[in-house]
Formats: structure tokens, sequence, C-alpha cells
């Protein structure tokens, strides 16, 4: 449906006129490094383009007083030396004579970006403005902030398009105390903020930017603050946060809309954060955020003042809104100690207020010892269940054996999940019939009883085909549907013709059958995957994805067996979501006798639109929930993607 790209040149007007250390970063430069960036990837091009209109001064006064904003209207007459005068009356602010126009520029433009939104004119979008507005308060400007367009256009959002949840997501590297402020007691607003903090030592020095400060009244539970005690937080922490933090409260929330304010000061250069997350993470935060809301989320420029990782990350942000998958992440999954530690408080201090951070590990539990075989593999952790006579046991023995011989470095990670097949071939992909079947099809088959028939040949085919597109980069996903009696051969087919694909080959199998699975070890793992949302969604955040993004796999195949028991919105959620620690390279299996809407579902969220919402949340079983924490308890030595927790020391 289309990405929106609200910008308006006059934005770059205002600036620093006199000697100020601290303010003379927020610069004109901000805004011209990243649009020439975007115009550089074309990206600029491929969004539909809006030119930013003023805010009245009505839309001004959703938010902020009357005399505050005639205060600012008349810095537009005022000298030099008054403006100084004026700017010293507040923290880290400096006015100039454009700065009431490009104010209500900004505010305009994410009042454009929302409308768009909302009224279905796009899908999504970015707002490049500055002056930022995520510090500014009622009465007063802070932090280079003067008017707090994220804050108007979310009251702009309940008040003229009627929202009654909406999220705010604030990854810039301070606190949002002017957006915390204004929405304390509103549970209609769900503000979510991390921040360098440090205990305190660092700007703006607010006791209210501690994880204890939750909201009041109606609005308990409805503030998340999430403070980094230490610089460095890369992107393990930030991914490790958005999946055991944030997104269990954001899908319990189930937000009509989602407005982020985008400060890139969190990421990699920045002089005020100095944390070391790549421009990449900012895709993949991105993409974490497109399943809420039915996709609607729009992103408002805050802070980022190295013009270098700013620019990057502003186009690694509007790449993904446009709906590429996301580049893979560098350097080791692993979150850093101080960021557990942060974590964790926020998971206990919240829990009384979010069903799905309860029935969860947020009290201590001993942490079962590691022990490694001599081959660097750790030993099964569980002799399993009933071993099955599937394609699956038979796999699972195939794929151990590989593990267990490790030299070269294919590293299969197997999760296994209760139901069996999995397929994916994009629409224009499907029609490669002819070209698929070929003496190398029929080579494969050969082994294999049930793929003799000539549907269940031309389904491998074109499984082989779209597999090998895959793993050379031609293809970015894929879809395929095979005739139930042959899904257990082409799965096993697939999995093998990956693992022989050449060398470094890192695939992650997700086979959603009826039935247990036999083994867990740190490759294969098995579990009942809940159906019902609170369970499922659990599974997900707390489990498949902190193991993909661990193991960062060079594709995922997905089957989906004939009772797999999800419903489109779950199996496309889940797809949807693998879509980020894959690079996009999610292939999807599935059987012929699989309803049209589950294939069209998948298909469209293979291409990057946002899947459907999950609806109201139910919580998960105790049983489910005992499962899950049993299973990550088991893995999180060696998946420490796993971990929100800090180790205990002993
Ligand atoms: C929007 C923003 C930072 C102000 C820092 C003052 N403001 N030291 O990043
Ligand atoms: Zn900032």
């Amino acid at each position: 449906m289309g990405t929106a790209l609200v910008y308006h040149e006059d934005m770059t007007a205002t600036r620093l006129l006199w000697d100020d250390p601290e303010c003379e970063i927020e610069r004109p430069e901000r805004l011209t490094a990243a649009l020439d960036r975007l115009r550089k990837c074309g990206l600029e091009q491929r969004c539909l383009r809006l030119s930013a209109r003023e805010a009245s001064e009505e839309e001004l006064g959703l938010v902020h007083s009357p005399e505050y904003v005639s205060l600012v209207r008349e810095t537009q007459v005022l000298g030099k030396e008054e403006l100084q005068a004026l700017s010293g009356q507040f923290d880290a602010i400096y006015f100039h004579p454009s700065t009431f126009h490009c104010a209500r520029l900004a505010v305009g433009a994410a009042l454009q970006l929302v409308d768009a939104v909302l009224t279905g004119v796009v899908q999504n979008g970015f707002a490049l403005v500055r002056p930022p507005g995520h510090h500014s308060q009622r009465a007063a400007a802070n932090g280079f902030c003067v008017f707090n367009n994220v804050a108007i256009a979310a009251a702009h959002a309940k008040q003229k398009h009627g929202l009654q949840r909406i999220l705010i997501v604030d990854w810039d590297v301070h606190h949002g105390q002017g957006i915390q402020y204004l929405f304390e007691d509103d549970p209609s607003v769900l503000y979510f903020s991390w921040h360098r903090y440090e205990h305190g030592r660092f700007w703006p020095f607010l006791r209210e930017s501690d994880a204890d400060a939750v909201g009041r009244g109606q609005g308990l539970g409805f503030t998340v603050n999430l403070p980094w005690n230490q610089v460095g937080m890369g992107n393990a922490d930030y991914v490790a946060a958005f999946l055991h933090l944030l997104l269990p409260l954001a899908f319990e929330f189930d937000p009509e809309l989602v407005l982020v304010s985008a400060g890139f000061d969190s990421a990699i250069g920045d002089p005020e954060g100095q944390m070391q997350a790549t421009p990449e993470c900012f895709a993949h935060l991105t993409q974490l955020l497109q399943v809420l809301a039915g996709g609607r989320v729009c992103a408002m420029l805050e802070g980022g003042y190295h013009l270098e990782s700013l620019a990057e990350s502003v186009c690694m942000t509007v790449q993904t809104l446009l709906g590429d998958p996301a580049p893979p992440l560098s350097g080791p999954m692993v979150p850093c100690q101080s960021a557990l530690e942060s974590i964790q408080s926020v998971r206990a201090t919240q829990a009384p207020y979010w069903k799905s951070l309860q029935l969860q590990d947020v009290t201590p539990v001993p942490t079962s010892p590691s022990t490694h075989s001599p081959e660097g593999r750790p030993p099964p952790l569980l002799s399993g269940g009933p071993v099955c006579k599937t394609a699956a046991s038979v796999l699972s023995s195939q794929l151990d054996q590989l593990c267990l011989h490790p030299a070269p470095p294919v590293c299969p990670a197997v999760a296994l999940t209760a139901p069996d097949i999995t397929l994916v071939l994009p629409p224009d992909v499907t029609q490669q019939e002819g070209a698929a079947l070929n003496e190398e099809t029929e080579a494969w088959a050969r082994p294999h009883e049930s793929l003799a028939q000539d549907e269940a040949l031309t389904a491998l085919g074109k499984l082989l085909y779209l597999l090998d597109g895959m793993l050379d980069g031609q293809v970015s996903s894929g879809m395929v549907a095979t005739p139930p009696s042959a899904a257990a051969a082409t799965l096993e087919v697939a999995i093998q013709r990956g693992l022989s694909h050449g060398a470094q080959r890192r695939i992650l199998w997700l086979n959603i059958r009826g039935k247990e699975a036999a083994a867990l070890s740190m490759f294969q793992v098995s579990t009942p995957l809940p159906v019902l949302t609170g369970g499922f969604l659990s599974c997900i955040l707390g489990l498949v994805l902190p193991l993909a993004y661990g193991f960062q796999p060079d594709l995922v195949l997905v089957a989906l067996g004939p009772a797999h028991g999800l419903q489109g919105p779950h199996a496309a959620l889940l797809t949807s979501m693998l879509r980020g620690p894959a690079g996009g390279r999610v292939l999807a299996l599935l059987e012929e006798d699989s309803t049209p809407q589950l294939a069209g579902i998948l298909a469209r969220v293979l291409h990057g639109e946002a899947p459907p919402s999950l609806g109201p949340y139910s919580v998960a079983s105790p049983e489910d929930a005992q499962a899950l924490m049993y299973l990550r308890g088991q893995l999180k030595p060696q998946w420490k993607m796993l971990q929100c927790r800090p180790h205990l020391e002993a």
C-alpha cells in the first residue's frame, strides 16, 4: 500500500546563532544528509513524497498551553540577543527567527503522516523533521525540542480518528520525558522508551526516567522505561529488549497505530549516545514493529547527531517500511549483563500490570550447568518422548550426525513444533513449472516412493528451484504446495539439498506438525506450539525468534503440516517475523489441501506485507508457560538470545 516520506526544505532553516557546545550538534545538515542518502539509495523515489504543512495553533493546543504557543510565536521577531536570553530560560534549547515556522512544519508533517496512514493512503511512513519533539512539554521547550511532534500526532489520532490504543516506541537514546508527562495517566497511549541513564547520571538527569516510573491513575503500567545503565549497548541488547519486553506488552496492548520517536542517537558513532547498535539494527526494530497494528507504523525523526550513522539508519528504517527484508546483523548476538539487568528489572516492575509478563520466569531459577562434549557440541539435553518413525525423526538423526562431525561449519538448527510441512513461493515464481522439472529433480526424487507421481515431482521441482534461487541470492522468499502424501519426502529432500548447497549454510528448519518430535538438543528443539494467542506469542517471542536471531540462518524452511493447527493470522505472524533473522529468505512448504486463504496470506507476508492483527490477547495456559520455561532454561546456556536476566553470581 506504500510508504509516505514527509518533508519540507524549510525545516533546514533553524540553526544555532551563537556559541553553545551543547546545542551545536542539532544542525540543518542532519536533514540534508539523511535526504541525500535516501535519494542516493533510490529510496526517496520509492516513497509517496508529501510536502509538510504547518500545524495550526489549534493543533499545537492539543498538548501545549496557549501561553507557551504565544511565547514561541513571538520569537519570530526577536533579535539574536533576545533569542539567546530567552533560550537560556530552557534546558538545552536555542531559538532562531525561523523556529516557530520550522517547529509548526515538524508537527504538521507528523499529522499529515498519521492522516495518510489512518485514511489508507499509505501503509506506513517516515516524517523527516526538525526540530525534534519528544523532550518538549506542555509549557516548555527542552533538549532541542520545541513542540512535541509525536505527542501531538497521538492526541490527533485519538481526537480526529477516534483511536483508542496507540503505542509510542521511543528508540532515541534520550528519555522522551515530554511524552511521558503528557500521557502519564492515559491508558490509551502506551509509551515505551529506552534511554541512556547510567543510574541517573546522564541528561536529563531525572528520577522519573528510571524503570519504576510506570504511569499513574488509570495510566498505571502504560509508561514503560528501560534505562540503560552502561554505554555500548548493541544489536543483541536492542533486539533482546524488543523480544523480551516491548513486544510481549505491545501484543497484549494490541495497538491500532504505532508511532515511533525515531531518534538515531542510539546508533553507533553518535556522540550523545555512545552506543554500538549498527544501522541495520533499525531495520530489524522496524520490522519487529511492523507486525503490530496491521502494519500502521509512523516514524518521526527525533535525535541523531552523527551524520553518517544517522543517514544510514534513516535509510534502513525507510527501506524496511517499504517492505524490503532487513540486512543481517553484525556482531555476536549476545546481550550484555547490564542490558539483561535492565530488561529483567523492567519486566519485574511491569509484571503486575501485564499478563504477558506473568507466568514467566520473573523469579530467579537455578541455571543448569552446561557441559560440552569433546566435539564442542552439548549432549542431548533430554531424551525425548516416543520416537516417531516419521520423516522428522529420520531427518533428526541425519542432522545429528552432521552436527556431531562439525568440522565443516554446516550448522542446522531445527525447531520442531507440534504438527508437519513447509512451503513458500511468491506468486511470480510459482509459474516456473517447466524449468523446474529436470534430471536433477528426478535424481533427488528417486529414493522416495511418494515422489514418483507427477504432481509430487512438479512440486519438488519448484521447491528445488526456489531453494537454489534463495541460496544463490536470486530469489528472496518462496512458497510451495505439495500433495500431502509427498510432504514428508519433499521436506527431507529440501533439507538435504539445502545442506549440500555449498559450505557455511545455516538452515533453520521449522517443522510444524501434529505430533511431538523426538529429541531436544542444542540443534533440535521440540515443543508443543500452543495455538492460543498468549501461548503462541510467548513461544514465538520467547523461544523461536531468540533462537533464530542467535542462529542467524541463511534460510528458514517453514513446513506447515496437515495438523499444524495454526490459524491464518498466526501462521502469517510467524512467517513474517522469521523474515527478520533470515534476511527475508523464508521458504514455506504447504500441503495442497491447505486452505487457499492460508496460501494467499503467506504469499503476502513473504512479500513484506504486514500480517493481520491477532486480536485480543488471551493468556498462555500454565502448562504451556511451564513447558516453555523449562525448554528455555535448558537452552539458555547455549543460545544467549533466550536470556532475559543476568547470570546469578555464585
Ligand atoms: C532530541 C534529542 C537531546 C538533547 C541533549 C542535550 N535531544 N544534552 O536528542
Ligand atoms: Zn536524543
